[in-house]
């Protein structure tokens, strides 16, 4: 074991055994706590509803969380950083047992964080990562790889338009791991195409509104004109920016080449109907993963600080066969 998997596992080791220690405590209070699992209560701090696939993952924690007999206690941060903090908090002073947080930005949370761990409730990222000095203020971190997600999304663009094209990017709320890295991955993978140019880039917040909307100030700009494809980083803002596309009398799928990540039903609606070209799956089904963790920390089994969930690239091609098993 070397020095910083012996000190991940002191830490590891010390979460599960306060973690341990209040569920003894709960057993004892609640005599009909038959198996100390069963009467696990986790508070889950979710960021909102602003795209389909958040909706989708709200919908799977939380059925995942009835189907295993769990108490979750749900709190929607509407997009805000400080909601979060607020819902944290009070999730300690209600002294759930585990925290799950999917962290609407990176930075900002070690305050809080500390604080959850001097109560000794082991906190579970889902989703989206933070910026932390030191590891031990969580124990896994069960998501996507949103920097390969925007690796895949280039190869697919620069496979598509022979390694030339004049690209908008719609980014994702600005600060969040997703837009961060779904970029960076997008830029890195596009290092190898000399010919195709990110012209514009900003955000659209995860949004169809947003994503429009801004779609709409690119294509009216002096420079618009020259734009031969798009790459946003969700579905939502591709779905929105289909629109402004239209609306300018071009044809999004044709004129302007679409490629976004997440992969929900409407993603592949639009594929079908030829006006997306190409989209990157990104699960939000992440309940029975978040859920396993969480059973696993109760069980004192050591677990994976990383979880990642798998990615694959769907296209207009199969689109009309590939809706059919989509569960999002
Ligand atoms: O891609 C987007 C959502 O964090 C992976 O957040 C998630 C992203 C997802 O609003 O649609």
């Amino acid at each position: 074991m070397n020095i910083t998997s012996r000190r991940r596992f002191f830490v590891l080791a010390a979460l599960t055994l306060s973690f341990v220690a209040a569920c003894d405590k709960k057993a004892a209070s609640t005599s009909k706590a038959s198996a100390p699992t069963k009467a696990l209560r986790v508070g889950f701090s979710q960021i909102g509803a602003e795209s389909d696939w958040r909706k989708a993952n709200t919908e799977s924690i939380k059925s995942e969380a009835e189907a295993r007999g769990y108490e979750l206690v749900f709190s929607d941060a509407q997009q805000k950083q400080e909601n979060q903090i607020k819902a944290l908090r009070s999730f300690v002073v209600q002294g759930v047992d585990v925290i799950a947080l999917s962290p609407v930005v990176e930075t900002g949370w070690e305050p809080v964080l500390k604080e959850i761990k001097q109560a000794g409730i082991p906190v579970v990222l889902t989703d989206r990562v933070v910026q932390v000095s030191t590891p031990d203020l969580f124990v896994t971190f069960i998501g996507a790889d949103f920097v390969e997600e925007g690796r895949r999304a280039a190869e697919w663009l620069a496979n598509a338009t022979g390694g030339k094209a004049i690209v908008a990017e719609l980014q994702g709320t600005a600060g969040s791991a997703p837009a961060i890295d779904r970029k960076k991955g997008f830029d890195e993978a596009l290092k190898a195409y000399p010919n195709i140019t990110v012209v514009k880039s900003q955000s659209g917040e995860f949004t169809r509104a947003k994503g429009r909307e801004v779609m709409e100030s690119f294509l009216k700009s002096p420079d618009g004109k020259q734009i031969t494809a798009l790459y946003a980083h969700n579905d939502d803002m591709a779905l929105g920016a289909i629109q402004a596309i239209e609306e300018a009398g071009l044809k999004p799928g044709v004129d302007i080449k679409i490629v976004s990540i997440d992969a929900v039903k409407a993603a592949f609606e639009a594929m079908i109907a030829g006006k997306l070209n190409c989209t990157v799956e990104c699960s939000p089904l992440l309940g029975p993963k978040l859920f396993d963790a969480v059973e696993a920390i109760a069980a004192k089994q050591t677990i994976d600080r990383r979880i990642v969930t798998g990615a694959k690239v769907f296209e207009q091609a199969t689109a009309a066969a590939d809706i059919k098993p989509r569960k999002y």
